[in-house]
């Protein structure tokens, strides 16, 4: 068990880990897509990466010490239920890459350890589930769905960011079930306008096992402030991206690694203080 020292900061974090552990094993059935990988596969696989890893000891030239250090480090990623959040920060924007490198429409960006699916369906004009007086800046956003034609899609956005304070739903405390979630019909012509807030920089959990490899390596915990979506139309590739804001200092330094231009939204100031933005996704018809 992780010794909890301060209750607020443990919450945060250590629930974080635990719930994104629990939620991964629920919904992904993770072995059952990959079950009838052939041998010749998994030998490929497992034999580049311990190679890599041999690699490394040999150019370092590794201590036995660092050896040790590294088994307990990994210990311990698994008893903080940190694995989802190291494997979604430090590896998943390699496999986004080279998995969607083929679209001519949106790219998209990684998913992350804070999904939760089936999500309070919305119509086409969406207000997502926030608490009275939610705080952070409203944000207004219209946009529509279209293939890579130009021909218009219904079809659905799925949207779920950070709150103000840079926590989310479900994997922080005492915050309500849904907040900031919410999965969006489009109309016929693939519109929509969703109303929500502005979300903040998210600092990944540095209590845990990740905050102690970003410690002591010096690396800052900082992914810039962004929304999550899922955009999926029927016949086509399902998207999955997270969009970002202008000027954010850490567009050019998320330590996830997860930002692309195409991503990067360009939001007006209303007079009331608020933003108002478009943004549209463009879907690949998908492959036969
Ligand atoms: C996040 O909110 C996130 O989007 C990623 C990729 C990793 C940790 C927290
Ligand atoms: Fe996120």
């Amino acid at each position: 068990m992780t010794t909890i020292e301060n209750p607020s900061t443990a919450a945060s974090a250590a629930a974080s880990g635990a719930s994104a552990t629990e939620r991964f094993e629920h919904d992904k059935s993770p072995f059952a897509a990959v079950k009838d990988t052939p041998k010749e596969r998994v030998d490929t696989l497992a034999r580049e990466l311990l190679s890599g890893i041999h690699d490394v000891v040999r150019r370092n030239h590794v201590t036995y010490d660092e050896y040790n250090a590294l088994k307990a480090w990994l210990i311990q990623v698994g008893k903080d239920g940190e694995w989802p959040l190291f494997l979604d920060v430090w590896v998943e924007h390699v496999v986004e890459d080279v998995n969607t490198a083929h679209r001519k429409g949106n790219k998209g960006s990684i998913e992350g350890p804070y999904y939760v699916p089936d999500a309070p369906e919305l119509g086409s004009t969406a207000t997502v589930p926030m608490r009275d007086g939610e705080s952070g800046d409203p944000l207004v956003w219209n946009g529509q769905i279209t293939s890579t034609d130009g021909t218009p899609l219904a079809g659905k956005v799925e949207l779920w960011h950070a709150d103000a304070d840079g926590f989310y739903s479900q994997f922080a405390p005492g915050i309500p079930e849904w907040n900031l979630r919410g999965s969006v019909t489009t109309n016929d012509d693939g519109s929509f306008t969703i109303t929500t807030i502005r979300p903040a920089p998210y600092q990944i959990p540095t209590d845990g096992s990740c905050g102690k490899l970003i410690d002591a390596a010096g690396w800052h915990p900082w992914r810039p402030a962004h929304i999550h979506v899922k955009v999926s139309a029927p016949g086509h590739e399902l998207l999955t991206a997270q969009l970002y804001f202008p000027g954010d200092p850490h567009n050019d330094d998320d330590v996830a690694d997860a930002v692309k231009p195409d991503l990067v939204l360009d939001p007006q100031t209303n007079p009331d203080g608020g933003f108002t933005m478009r943004y549209d996704f463009v879907l690949d018809p998908a492959q036969s």
